[in-house]
């Protein structure tokens, strides 16, 4: 189906608000909706949902688009605010991992194979969309029973179902000196023995085609988590270093993870946020803009510092591989890249990425492992 046409029938029944979270599968759709002025782009999905529900209350038909692994984000609000408080949203969420787990990234297997359940378990009307304009007519009838019992809807779209459309160029800044790749190598570079998590997405892959090496964990999956991963290392493993390689969209996400960080302070811990304004790996779609560094020092980071340059980041790398942390660095990269870095399933499994990293981590048993450091 055309996204054109998607769109157009969403609108048809009167949807005039929309935010969301991107998807590839929905690529089309979500590069129509940024040119519509009352899109906003959520950080996660259950602030999509909140959005949603806002607009509801203000008397505007919301709808929320989202990849199926975000349902954990949305549920909350979905059961606790929506269904408490009979507020009607339509939800519109990719179905990656389905019909079979197996022909797509492990990390969608389980969400694949759980969403329809899921909603059934919480008593959320659904239905699958099969590319027929029909059959979204069938569904938007279906949304229409359930929002006149003020229930919400949620339409699934499986792989390939809406065609995709050129993303619009941001335009709203100086175009970056680095791309992606150039920042990820000069990172890869200048990286020993420091236990590595990266992000979901390109990022990781990028590292993984950069420099692949036991310390690294490459997240895939779990959006947003990759800061929590490294302060509970960086915690828990005070002897060692821990550089997380974040995305903005991932940062933000759960941004709650950095105020952690702040808070606790490990001295350890590098955070580098590569910054594209966009969600990139999804297909370009805009976030939300953050000053990393500024944003870093207020929540109690030790220093902070953006990096603009391959020759000013690698000479930062240098300095605070010396100094304690928690350091943060914003790297204002490129959005798009000029290659597609290889997926890391292509040499490991997940329980390998996962085995290895441990053993690199810990290569002792914990018993005879070095000395706790004094209090
Ligand atoms: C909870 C959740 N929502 C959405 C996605 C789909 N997704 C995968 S990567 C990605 C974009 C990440 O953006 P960013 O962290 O800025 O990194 P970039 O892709 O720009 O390198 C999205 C939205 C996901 N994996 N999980």
């Amino acid at each position: 189906m055309d996204a054109q046409a998607f769109c157009g029938a969403l609108e048809h029944r009167g949807y005039g608000f929309f935010s969301g979270v991107p998807c590839s599968y929905l690529k089309g759709p979500f590069a129509l909706l940024e040119q519509h002025p009352t899109y906003l782009p959520a950080p996660n999905e259950g602030i999509a949902l909140s959005l949603a529900a806002g607009a509801e209350l203000g008397g505007t038909r919301a709808a929320v688009l989202i990849q199926n692994s975000g349902l954990g984000n949305l549920l909350d609000p979905l059961t606790s605010l929506l269904l408490a408080y009979d507020v009607p949203v339509l939800i519109v969420a990719s179905l990656r991992g389905w019909p079979r787990p197996e022909d797509d990234e492990p990390h969608h297997a389980a969400m694949g194979a759980g969403t329809l359940g899921t909603l059934e378990a919480i008593g959320v009307a659904h239905g699958v969309l099969d590319g027929d304009p029909a059959g979204l007519e069938a569904l938007l009838d279906r949304a229409e029973r359930e929002r006149e019992r003020r229930r919400p809807f949620v339409i699934l779209v499986p792989k390939g179902t809406i065609g995709t459309c050129a993303v619009p160029a941001g335009g709203e800044r100086e175009e970056p000196e680095l791309d992606r790749q150039e920042a990820v190598g000069v990172i890869a570079a200048r990286l020993t023995d420091e236990l590595t998590f990266s992000t979901t997405g390109m990022i990781s892959r990028e590292l993984f085609a950069a420099a692949d090496r036991p310390e690294n964990f490459y997240m895939q999956g779990s959006m947003g988590h990759a800061i929590g991963l490294g302060l509970g290392a960086a915690v828990t493993l005070p002897h060692r270093k821990v550089v997380v390689i974040d995305g903005d969209g991932a940062a933000l996400m759960h941004l709650g993870g950095s105020a952690l960080v702040g808070e606790r302070g490990p001295a350890n811990l590098t955070h580098i946020v590569l910054d594209n304004g966009s969600y990139d790996s999804t297909g370009g779609q805009r976030a939300a803009r953050l000053a990393w560094a500024e944003l870093a020092l207020a929540l109690g980071y030790r220093t902070a510092r953006t990096c603009a340059t391959a020759a000013e980041l690698a000479a930062h790398l240098d300095k605070i591989a010396a100094l304690p942390g928690p350091h943060m660095v914003g790297v204002p990269i490129r959005r798009g890249s000029s290659w597609t870095p290889p997926r890391i399933t292509s040499a490991h499994t997940n329980s390998e990425v996962r085995a290895r990293f441990q053993q690199a981590a810990t290569p002792t048993s914990p018993l005879d492992g070095p000395e706790e450091p004094a209090q």
